[in-house]
């Protein structure tokens, strides 16, 4: 062997054991997918491998974002420093400034506008522990009741039918493994195949067993090509069809009584409410065949089992928490709930979509999934913090009157904590506007997103292999994310952050922890007799047994795989059927003036405002641009060829878009993921109306007019 050679191999066996691999889970949706990161150094550079790891959820499967989920973490625009905006250049500065110039702020806002000027806004992507420990710096160290975050935007109307219906509110109410044995499935405004990508095996393998898939969606996707039979209803329009499949199983006998007398309250109700619907009318208003109502209502009622999965196509709308209800009448009227292989999933969407609103970040909230404007429940949280109840401030207002409320003055200040609501947040100029009339905002962030270059002062945050917690994935389960890399440059975790700035501001002993595991301490106490209660979950617990389903009472008490099995959450043990389809959706008609309706979402390589995927070579390779899905017939129409740059326009404001032929859309919809930023930030033209329950915005069904760019 030359010395040549011989040198090669040294090197090569001197860098394989420097590799470096880092335990953790992957920071984007609610599969939580478990995996373990490799880094290599190979010469002067590392390079990075992710590969998946054996756990019950995703069984060791990643989906592309996961694969290159570390892209982001290494790109060089990411924050190490604490960063002063001095006349809008951002100016490193050491952390002890950065917390002197927080704490002087917000005491200033608190001395010359009141407590409630100050706001915090935060995020499902943060740990549980973080998610708690926000809830109580608002009410604690801040004394606001002005804290809410960016799942209200999410998951608020699934939560609040959910609310009604059982009585809690955990998204899948049935182990993964009971997808596989059911006999028919409803997707109901749901694109899993792109959006939990590892999940599909569930699926597929129900199809292997000859299960019958009905998809609801205006678009065929990768989700609806999986359908037997595919509903593809006009945007906003499912309440309508929710209903008529309802109707037409109530009008041909196909109940379950039994089910319905035992264990479901409102029924004679709802029955008495459908009379006057007419279902011909419902599927003409849904634009789609009769025929297929029939056959949709008639073989999910007369299965044996039947499961049915919801997500924002249907619940992103002025009336998504009625159509969710719709869904879950369904199911109680056919009683294919609180059994193996029949129930109910609101798919779950950001990381710690579950747990984040579980715990306090919810302006209504307070821990375990407590009120805040109960008696009890703020009695027994005030105790756990070690503060007069009295002190607690009471329910304060959701997500976008936040901004609001900025707008008219009545917030001054605001903490971000993990969102980019610029992009994210419906009528997106408004809120840019009423953040630049705040007289201090503060982010924490990965980057300098389009939120954070509106910020006074930039926190720079851990990722997802720096910082640990536990996180509640789409089954409910918590899992514990361990943090394994060291932190780069000056970084803190949110928790720290969170603690530092507390303590900061004077608030003694309240905020000393010294390990997310003593936050999740707190927080088991704090949960504990609330309805999501995770009293019985300890991180050794954890990790010994690949997670624990919540509830979970005590450190005997195994968790819960399947709800409702023997009652429903409400105290008289009944589920509720809630009708739904009085409220009409009086607001987004198309018109002349404009005469098509815009739909957005998603797309599997790109996640939520593409802070993070944009930063990912690999993942912005896929796209790098926001795509317009226009049916070709409707494109001739208005003269719009293939891949070209299309001005898209609502009343509220404009984008631009390359079309995209693709006749897997409807004639009269567009589709636009909301990925990107600037002249493509879809927000700016969605419609800015709620829904009135969960005050949800209606993104899913705006009107709007295309006009080619010249
Ligand atoms: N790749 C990727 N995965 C993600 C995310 C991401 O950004 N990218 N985000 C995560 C998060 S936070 C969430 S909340 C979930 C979201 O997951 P999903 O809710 O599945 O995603 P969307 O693409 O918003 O919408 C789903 C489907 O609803 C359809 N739809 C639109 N309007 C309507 C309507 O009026 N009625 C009906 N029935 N359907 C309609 C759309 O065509 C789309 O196929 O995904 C999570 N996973
Ligand atoms: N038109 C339209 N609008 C929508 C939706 C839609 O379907 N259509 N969907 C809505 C939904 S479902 C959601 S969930 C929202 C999401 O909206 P956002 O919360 O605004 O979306 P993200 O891109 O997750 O923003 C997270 C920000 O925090 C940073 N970040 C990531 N991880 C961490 C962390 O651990 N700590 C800290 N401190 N920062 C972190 C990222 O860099 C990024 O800037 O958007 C909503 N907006
Ligand atoms: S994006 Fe979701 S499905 Fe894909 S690897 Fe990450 S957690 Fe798993
Ligand atoms: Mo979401």
């Amino acid at each position: 062997m030359t010395k040549q050679l011989l040198d090669h191999f040294r090197t090569k066996q001197k860098n394989a054991a420097s590799d470096m691999v880092y335990e953790t889970q992957c920071p984007f949706c609610s599969m939580q997918c478990k995996m373990k990161l490799i880094e290599q150094k190979v010469i002067s550079r590392n390079s990075y491998k992710a590969v998946g790891q054996e756990n019950p959820t995703s069984r060791g499967r990643l989906c592309i974002k996961g694969m290159n989920a570390h892209q982001h973490v290494f790109h060089n625009e990411r924050i190490t420093e604490p960063l002063l905006n001095v006349d809008g250049e951002f100016i490193p500065i050491g952390w002890e400034e950065a917390l002197e110039v927080i704490s002087r702020n917000f005491a200033t806002i608190q001395r010359e506008d009141g407590p409630h000027a100050l706001s915090v806004y935060g995020s499902a992507s943060l740990t549980n522990e973080e998610a708690y420990l926000l809830g109580k710096f608002a009410r604690v160290a801040l004394k606001t009741k002005h804290i809410d975050y960016n799942g209200r935007y999410c998951m608020s109307s699934a939560a609040s039918a959910a609310n009604q219906s059982f009585g809690i509110d955990r998204g899948l109410t049935n182990p993964l493994q009971d997808i596989s044995h059911t006999r028919c499935i409803i997707l109901a405004g749901t694109n899993i195949a792109e959006c939990q990508p590892t999940i599909m095996p569930y699926f597929e393998q129900a199809k292997e067993n000859g299960a019958f898939i009905i998809a609801v969606d205006p678009r065929e996707t990768a989700t609806t090509r999986l359908a037997d039979l595919h509903l593809q209803n006009k945007p906003g329009t499912d309440v309508a069809v929710g209903n008529a499949l309802l109707k037409v199983i109530l009008g041909e006998g196909l109940a379950d009584e039994q089910f319905l007398k035992e264990r479901v309250d409102g029924y004679e109700k709802v029955v008495k409410e459908l009379k006057s619907l007419d279902q011909n009318k419902c599927a003409e208003q849904a634009g789609i065949p009769i025929e297929y109502i029939y056959q949709a209502a008639r073989i999910f009622a007369s299965e044996s089992s039947g499961m049915i999965f919801t997500a924002r196509g249907i619940e992103q709308q002025i009336d998504g928490t009625e159509a969710v209800c719709t869904y879950i009448n369904i199911l109680l009227a056919t009683g294919k709930i609180g059994k193996p292989y029949s129930g109910f999933g609101a798919v779950t969407g950001q990381g710690n979509g579950q747990g984040a609103r579980e715990h306090g970040q919810k302006a209504d909230q307070l821990p375990g999934y407590r009120s805040i404007e109960d008696k009890k429940d703020r009695q027994y949280i005030a105790k756990v913090w070690g503060v007069d109840e009295k002190e607690l401030p009471g329910k304060g207002v959701s997500a976008y009157e936040l901004f609001e409320r900025a707008s008219d003055g009545a917030v001054t200040g605001m903490l971000i904590m993990g969102s980019n609501p610029v992009i994210s947040s419906p009528h997106a100029h408004f809120v840019t506007k009423s953040l630049k009339k705040l007289k201090f905002l503060v982010t924490a962030d990965l980057f300098l997103s389009e939120t954070s270059q509106l910020a006074d002062l930039v926190l720079p945050a851990a990722s997802y292999i720096e910082d640990e917690g536990t996180m509640t994935n789409i089954e409910g389960r918590v899992t514990l994310r361990e943090a394994s890399r060291p932190l780069p440059g000056e970084v803190r975790r949110d928790w720290q952050i969170i603690c530092d700035i507390a303590k900061e501001m004077g608030t003694k002993n309240k905020f000393s922890f010294k390990s997310a595991e003593e936050v999740f301490e707190e927080l088991r106490i704090a949960s504990k007799g609330g309805r999501a209660d995770y009293s019985g979950i300890t991180y050794e617990r954890i990790r010994k047994e690949s997670g624990i389903l919540w509830p979970c009472y005590d450190l005997e008490h195994k968790g819960t795989e399947r709800l409702f099995e023997q009652r429903f959450a409400h105290e008289n043990g009944k589920a509720r059927m809630i009708f739904t389809g009085k409220h009409q959706v009086t607001k987004g008609e198309q018109s002349e003036e404009f005469p098509l309706l815009l739909t957005n979402g998603r797309v599997m390589a790109h996640y939520l405002t593409g802070e993070q995927t944009r930063r990912s070579s690999s993942l912005e390779a896929r796209n790098f641009e926001a795509d317009m899905q226009i049916h070709p017939e409707t494109a001739r129409r208005y003269n719009i060829p293939d891949e070209t740059l299309v001005k898209v326009e609502s009343q509220h404001g404009k984008i631009i878009a390359r079309s995209k032929w693709s006749t897997d859309t409807r004639k009269d919809t567009i589709f636009v993921p909301f990925h990107w930023g600037k002249r493509q930030t879809v927000n700016r033209m969605v419609r800015d109306d709620f829904d009135p329950t969960s005050l949800m915005p209606g993104f899913k069904r705006t009107p709007v007019r295309i006009n080619r760019l010249e």
